[in-house]
Formats: C-alpha cells, structure tokens, sequence
C-alpha cells in the first residue's frame, strides 16, 4: 500500500497541545495518514532560521515542521498568500497586492519546502498538496526528478480569467498546476472558470472524462466539494455540552429568536453588508424587531495584515451604531463576540438559533453552512440563510439563498426565515442534512485520493 504524504502550509496533525480538539479536515486527513503510515509537512507556524524539518509522531501520526525566516514569513506568507492570492482569488481585486518581492518570497518557500521535503519522499508515495500557499510546489518537486503521482486540492475560489490575467504572473502560476495529476476544485463552478482561463489563456482543450490537456500534457482536474466530519458534529450537538449551552442560550434569549453567524474576521465573509442587512430588518420591520436578536461570532485573524485590521475597526464601529439606534433598556439587537469556542459548545449555540446567517461576498465552500444544517433538532431545525458566492449552496440549493450585498435582500430573508412554518422548515431542512452526512469530509478523502491512486 502507498503512504499518504500531505504537505500544507500549516500542520493540524494532533498532537499532545491539540487535546483532541481538531477541525474536520484534520480528522479526516489523520485517518487517511494514520491508515497510509503517511507524514503530515508544512510551516511549524514559528520564525526562524530554517533548519531540518522537524518530525514528531503522536498518536499514530507523523508530522514534519520547519520553521520560516522572518523575511519569508512577511513575503510568502502574509504577502502573496494573504495580500495578493487570497483578495484576488476572492474576486476582491481592489485589495489586490502586487509586489515583486511577494512573489520572490512565494517562489523562495515553495522551493525550500521542496528541499526539505524531497529527500523524504518514496517512489511510490501519494503526495497530495493543499490550497493556494503552494501552488508551485508541485512543479519544484518535477524539476527534482519527482515521479509520483501528485495532486492538488484548492481550498478557495478560482477567479475568473479577467481578474486572474491582473496577476502579472498569472501564466506561470496555472502552468505549475500542470506539475500535478489531479487538481481539485470545490465546486463545478471554479473547474468551469478553470477551464475558461485554459480554453482562452493556453489554448488548452477540456475532454469528456474530467482531463484537460494543455501541449503535451494532460492532467485530471475535478469538482470534489468538501464536507465537514457529520457523524462527529452531530455527536457534539447531542453532547451534555451542547445541551447546557443550549439551555442557556435559551435563558439568555427570554423568548426572543437568535439569528447566529459564525466566521473568521475575514473580509470574504461580508459582515459588514451582513451587518448592514441586519440593520435593514430592523429598520423596516418595527413591529417585529425586539422579538430577535443577531449573535455574531468573529475571532480575528491575520492581524498581521492591513485590509484585516481595516475590516475589524469598521465592524467595532457597526455594531457600537446599531446597538447605540436600536437597543432598548432590556434589549440589545447584536451580540458581537470576538472569541473562538469548543465544537460542543458552537454546535449549542447552532441548535439554539433559529436562524442560521452565512453570507460571504466569496467563499471555496463555508463549513459553517454545513456545521449548521447538522447541529439542528430534526423536529424543529432552523433555517439557514446562505449566500448564493458561497460553494455551499452548489449542494444546498434548499437554504434561503441570497445576494449578500443587498441589504434589502438579507432583510427580506431574515423576516421570510422567522416566520417560516415548522413543516417548510423540515422539508427544506431534510435533503440539506442528507447531503451533509453523504457527501462529509471522508467522502471527500477518500474520493479526491482514489482518483490520485488512479494511474
Ligand atoms: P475558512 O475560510 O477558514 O476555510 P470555513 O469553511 O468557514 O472557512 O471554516 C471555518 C471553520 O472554523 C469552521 O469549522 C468553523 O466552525 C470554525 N470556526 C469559525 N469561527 C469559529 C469560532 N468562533 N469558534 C470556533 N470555531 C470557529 C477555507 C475556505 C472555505 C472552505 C474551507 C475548507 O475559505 O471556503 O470551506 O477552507 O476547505
């Protein structure tokens, strides 16, 4: 059997910090590692000169760290990454960076990460390579003589072919994907976009059979949307946690119905128009608007970066204006959390709400979506409000889906999901949890790595 090698720019193999406490993608990867006596590489997350890679094994998995000089920390990881990739693969090509020195720095690591990895790898290793920090990386481990079969799954968007041709080295990016056997996509929408910048950019052809062939070279490029780890969501809804999470939101609410949203602090996940739409339903609905209450939870992220200090100022600046117009002596209409919380007790507070609110401007899949639909009460769920740029709503096509950037949109939905009858609400609730449990994140696995077996 051939080992599994997984390489992304940070590690979530468990570990003795870890406490059990793992995002679904890690507990789906760690399976497929800890069956394929397989290695976890990528960034240790620590600056530092680089040394050798760094291995520890713990129940079961092996993973290998190295640490990053500053200089590429700031180059590849919070600039092309974070600054140039990430807005512009998000369609946000206004907060786009594009600097030469970037660029260098994403290249520099992609081929470090080459170095350090190569001499570990077999001949006959499975070597699967995550999301747009290395995209590269697939064509550094070719220049070394690498033969095996590789793959690559984008976790993000794929931007269509106007916007990506902004990136001035838009052709040697996608032409380092052809180092990879298979790529895979989220949704069918980013393969078709993919497939756009091919016919029009390279000249290349789309067979029949998932290949696409540009020269000489023809490779597999897929839809695989991933899922979240359902039966162990599910398994946390019903926890004593959940329960006594529950309980007290439900205290908390006195009666009132929560809207919940639950993100990173990131500007792809349109907050402040979520805001905006909030502040919409309660201006136009005076009657019904002290009967809920909108409780959103952001843990910052990337601070290190410009446009997410930006983001988070302008939320800070919301959420003080909708409290300061609307709230009562007994009433606050936003609840506004920048904190993280266990899987147990987000999956309370999930089935405590009876509306679900996820509404990104742009977004590879959203999880969130799915944690949602899975934490519900099958007699009683709520609704989830979905934006239709989310890759979710490819395969939950019965959410409310809207335009996150119109207010009045969001407004109308928010009113339409509160006053929704029970058995509307189970209907379309029904296929959307169907679908959450078959197509979770060890059908993803073990799909995208079946086709890499593939010869
Ligand atoms: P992300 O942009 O990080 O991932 P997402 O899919 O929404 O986004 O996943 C976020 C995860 O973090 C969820 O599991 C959620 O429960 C958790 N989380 C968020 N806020 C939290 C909080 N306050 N406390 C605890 N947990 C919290 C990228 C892409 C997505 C794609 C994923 C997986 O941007 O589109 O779905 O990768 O491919």
């Amino acid at each position: 059997m051939s080992r599994l090698i997984v390489i992304s720019n940070r590690v979530q193999a468990p570990s003795a910090d870890s406490n059990g406490a793992q995002g679904g993608l890690a507990v789906a990867l760690t399976a497929a590692l800890r069956e394929a006596d397989g290695i976890w590489f990528g960034w240790s997350g620590e600056t530092g000169e680089t040394g050798d890679l760094a291995f520890t094994t713990y129940d079961g998995v092996t993973s290998a760290t190295i640490d990053l000089p500053e200089q590429d920390v700031d180059e590849y990881y919070n600039g092309y990454a974070n600054r140039t990739l990430w807005p512009l693969f998000h369609y946000r090509l206004g907060l786009t960076e594009f600097e030469r020195d970037f660029q260098g720095g994403y290249e520099r690591v992609n081929r470090t990460f080459g170095e350090k990895i190569g001499p570990h790898l077999r001949p006959d290793d499975l070597i699967w390579v995550h999301d747009y920090h290395l995209i590269p990386l697939g064509w550094v481990l070719r220049q070394q003589g690498l033969k095996n079969r590789l793959g690559f799954f984008l976790h993000i968007p794929w931007p269509p072919t106007p916007l990506l041709t902004a990136l001035p080295e838009h052709r040697r990016l996608v032409e380092a994907l052809f180092a990879y056997d298979v790529v895979g996509f989220q949704t069918r929408e980013w393969l078709e976009t993919f497939h756009d910048y091919v016919r029009n950019q390279m000249g290349g052809s789309v067979g029949e059979d998932d290949t696409v062939t540009v020269g000489g070279r023809t490779i597999t490029a897929i839809a695989c949307p991933i899922g979240i780890d359902a039966e162990a969501f599910i398994a946390s809804a019903n926890s004593l946690n959940a329960a006594a999470t529950h309980a007290r939101m439900m205290t908390s609410s006195i009666g009132r119905s929560m809207i919940v949203g639950v993100d990173r602090l990131d500007y792809s996940k349109g907050l402040e128009e979520r805001f905006n739409g909030y502040q919409r339903y309660l201006e136009t609905r005076p009657d019904a608007h002290t009967n809920v209450y909108l409780l959103q939870i952001a843990p910052p992220s990337r601070a290190a970066v410009q446009s997410y200090r930006d983001i988070r100022a302008t939320l800070d600046a919301l959420s003080g204006r909708i409290n300061g117009a609307f709230a009562d002596i007994d009433w606050v209409p936003l609840r506004y959390v920048n904190q993280g919380f266990p899987r147990e007790i987000l999956a309370g507070i999930y089935r405590a709400a009876r509306v679900g609110l996820v509404t990104p401007l742009r977004d590879g899949m959203n999880l969130v979506a799915k944690e949602y639909v899975a934490a519900q009460d099958p007699d009683d769920p709520g609704v989830l409000i979905l934006s239709r740029f989310a890759g979710a709503a490819e395969q939950m096509e019965q959410a409310l889906l809207v335009n996150p950037y119109s207010a009045d949109d969001l407004a109308d939905a928010i009113e339409q999901a509160l006053v929704m009858s029970r058995e509307e609400r189970i209907a379309r609730w029904r296929p959307m949890f169907g679908n959450v449990r078959r197509e979770d994140v060890i059908w993803w696995r073990k799909r995208f790595t079946a086709m890499l077996a593939q010869p």
